[in-house]
């Protein structure tokens, strides 16, 4: 059985060769891409995430980390699964204006481009109005937001509230998360959905699209 901790603590360390090496190291012994994403490296940027909470590590060195885990993630995106030709439907997502967090976002991006979705993907700190435009310019299905910060959080209900405002047949789905919001977080605010990690944005795109139908 491969260690995964291997992958944890060298991203802790901010070893970005040691964690790079034990990311192929793993996957040349076929373990499997999603155990050393979660085991592996957002196991380790929970334990950065807490030495941050405490003070024990600062802003340089969780960039250090990020840049780290996005290195990773594109050994690893190859290897999730081949995208599909045809789309099964478009998808806008970005992280709402004030908020810089990206690694999360991008992993639920990325697992819905190899899910065969058409992911358009804006980025971080969009301002409401951006969403709207991609929304209309893309004529997208679903509508993905992310947001790290409490702070953060009640953009999305504006964002909600201006994409609904600018559409009349309320055809675009609107799924929300990121590590501080909840379900109950999605309802209070009329979100269609709400996903916890990048494998359940998977499925709950895939049903908020078939109640679409
Ligand atoms: Co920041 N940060 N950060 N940070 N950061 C957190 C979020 C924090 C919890 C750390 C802590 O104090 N313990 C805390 C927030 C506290 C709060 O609001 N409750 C915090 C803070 C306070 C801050 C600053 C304010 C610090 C400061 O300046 N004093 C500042 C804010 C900057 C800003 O955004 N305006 C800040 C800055 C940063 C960095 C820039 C240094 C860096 C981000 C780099 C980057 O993203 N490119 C950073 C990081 C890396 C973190 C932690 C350590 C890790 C986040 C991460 O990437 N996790 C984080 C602590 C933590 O989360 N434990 C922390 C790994 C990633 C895979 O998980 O993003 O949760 P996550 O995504 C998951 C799910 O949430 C979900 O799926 C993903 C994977 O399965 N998900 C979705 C995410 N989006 C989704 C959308 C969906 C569905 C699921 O559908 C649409």
């Amino acid at each position: 059985m491969f260690d995964f901790t291997q992958i944890k603590q060298a991203l802790i360390d901010l070893d970005r060769n040691r964690t790079l090496a034990s990311v192929k190291n793993a996957l040349n012994r076929n373990e499997n891409p999603q155990d050393i994403l979660e085991q592996g490296l957002i196991a380790g940027m929970e334990v950065i995430g807490d030495k941050m909470e405490m003070e024990e590590m600062f802003i340089p060195e969780v960039l250090a980390a990020a840049d780290t885990m996005r290195a990773c993630l594109d050994v690893i995106k190859p290897l999730l699964g081949s995208t599909e030709v045809l789309s099964k439907g478009n998808i806008v997502i970005g992280t709402v204006k004030g908020d810089l967090h990206d690694i999360g976002k991008n992993l639920v991006a990325m697992m819905l481009e190899t899910s065969g979705f058409k992911v358009i993907n804006l980025g971080v700190d969009i301002p409401t109005e951006d969403f709207v435009t991609a929304v209309y310019q893309n004529s997208a299905d679903v509508l993905c937001l992310s947001a790290l910060l409490t702070t953060t959080m009640p953009v999305m209900k504006d964002v909600i509230n201006s994409v609904r405002r600018s559409t009349s047949d309320n055809r675009v789905k609107v799924l929300i998360g990121g590590a501080p919001v909840s379900q109950d977080y999605a309802n209070k605010i009329g979100a269609d959905g709400y996903a916890p990690d990048a494998a359940s944005a998977v499925k709950a795109v895939k049903s908020l699209l078939h109640r679409n139908k």
